[in-house]
């Protein structure tokens, strides 16, 4: 049995087509039924349900074989509290360039960014994505006091717990609704192939024939 791990929503939606090409069909709807294992056409494949930023524990520690996540759910995933990496032992075939977005710091209109950074102020920043956001302003010499969120970023500044927030963007709207303006791109984001280093070895060939049609389906898919 091949497991792939896989979250609702625009990772799911987006990792369909590359299913097809490689002739596996999902077999049922994660919108219409509450089953959080899914029958592909080929009964040797199975999918499994679970939260975005679950992917890459589901398939570090064995629960599935291979999962597609965000570049972001990664990084975040194999940083230590502090920041710093440690070794997960995914193995990262393939960059999909699906689910595409970017990382950016944005804050309030008002807000003077550029001057903060230039005089070397302490600058409080919301994020749940607190071991980018770290790092991007660890490189920048920029000190920063970082606030660690679930979701709703943009309330942070608005509310005046924060200056700034470190967010997803892909159209912009979200931050316009909330009156934030972007003042940095981080860096550009898109969902990636994991898999379990020890289920490669056990199951070359059904995982390999899994990569290289995500391969080829996928017309700007990056081999890493
Ligand atoms: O939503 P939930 O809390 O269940 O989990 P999740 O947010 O981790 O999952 P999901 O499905 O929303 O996102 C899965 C992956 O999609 C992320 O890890 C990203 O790699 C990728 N992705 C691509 C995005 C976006 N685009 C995106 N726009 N993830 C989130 N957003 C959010 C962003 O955080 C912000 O709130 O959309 C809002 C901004 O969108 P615009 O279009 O208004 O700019
Ligand atoms: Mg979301």
């Amino acid at each position: 049995m091949i497991t792939l791990a896989l979250s609702k929503g625009r990772i799911f939606d987006e990792t369909l087509p590359l299913l097809a090409a490689a002739g596996i069909e999902v077999l049922e709807d994660p919108e219409k039924s509450r089953k959080l294992i899914l029958p592909t056409s080929q009964p040797e494949v199975r999918v499994v349900l679970v939260r975005a930023t679950d992917v890459p524990t589901y398939v570090e520690y064995g629960g599935a074989d291979l999962g597609v996540t965000g570049k972001d759910v990664l990084i975040e995933h194999g940083a230590n509290q502090d920041g710093s990496p440690r070794g997960t032992g995914l193995y990262q075939p393939l960059d999909l360039q699906i689910a595409k977005c970017h990382m950016a710091v944005a804050a309030p209109a008002g807000f003077d960014y550029a001057r903060a950074v230039r005089q070397g102020s302490r600058i409080t920043v919301a994020t749940k994505y607190t071991a980018i956001a770290r790092e991007f302003f660890a490189d920048k010499g920029v000190h920063v006091d970082l606030i660690k969120l679930y979701g709703s970023m943009e309330l942070a500044p608005l509310t005046g717990m924060a200056d700034a927030i470190v967010d997803l963007v892909s159209t912009g709207k979200t931050l316009k609704a909330n009156n934030l303006v972007e003042v940095e791109h981080i860096m550009g984001i898109s969902a990636q192939l994991v898999v379990n280093q020890a289920a490669l070895k056990l199951k070359t060939a059904p995982i390999r024939r899994i990569i290289d049609a995500f391969a080829a389906a996928a017309p700007q898919a990056e081999k890493l």
